[in-house]
């Protein structure tokens, strides 16, 4: 117990000394990536290659340039309305609104997986992209991560901060509907602060016969 208390002190004092003075000293720096690589050697888990390791897999990527709070991203769903209908079988365009995210910036999912840290445009955007994933509810269940009936990445600049992307359920019934907001290699956008709105907007709709 004691142990744990004296690391968790020590823990305390190595954030609050690298969120002051030090964060700009490269040699700090290098002993962080240093770290987060030993930190990764020590796991069990294969390191991370760029690709997505369907098994799981350890990161040593830092989490890079994080905004000021008066730039945090924010979405909103517009269509289909929350609660509102769409046609099962029949095409609709999914419209996000997105404030915040410098749109368009979107590797290669296949080799370039998590290899970047985030980094912010000369503005202090977070460089981006957005997805939509769209999976049938089914009561109070919760739905399966792995199950879903429609995913895209919005690869595409936004225009005028809207995001528009067809989409088309065959099966009628109960959807939900969220956007996954990221950086340019698709790991989550990381913010300044713990408090704040969410970075992304989820909505239940109907799929009719
Ligand atoms: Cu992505």
């Amino acid at each position: 117990m004691q142990l744990i208390k004296t690391l968790i002190i020590a823990a305390t004092a190595l954030v609050s000394l690298s969120s002051s003075v030090l964060a700009a000293d490269p040699k700090l720096n290098a002993f962080k990536t240093a770290k987060a690589v030993q930190f990764c050697k020590d796991s069990g888990l294969l390191r991370a290659n760029g690709t997505q390791i369907r098994s799981g897999f350890c990161s040593s990527t830092v989490q890079g340039e994080i905004p000021d709070v008066t730039k945090m991203t924010s979405t909103l769903i517009t269509f289909p309305r929350n609660g509102g209908s769409v046609t099962a079988g029949k095409n609709f365009t999914v419209k996000v609104l997105v404030k915040n995210l410098a749109t368009g910036f979107f590797s290669d999912p296949v080799n370039d997986y998590y290899d970047l840290p985030q980094q912010l445009n000369r503005n202090g955007i977070i460089e981006g992209h957005s997805h939509i994933t769209i999976q049938k509810l089914d009561g109070d269940k919760v739905p399966e991560a792995t199950i879903f009936a429609f995913f895209k990445g919005l690869n595409a600049k936004a225009d005028g901060g809207l995001l528009t992307q067809v989409a088309n359920i065959p099966i009628p019934g109960l959807y939900r509907i969220c956007t996954m907001s990221s950086s340019f290699t698709h790991q989550g956008v990381i913010m300044p602060v713990a408090q704040r709105g969410a970075q992304d907007d989820c909505i239940r709709f109907n799929v009719r016969r």
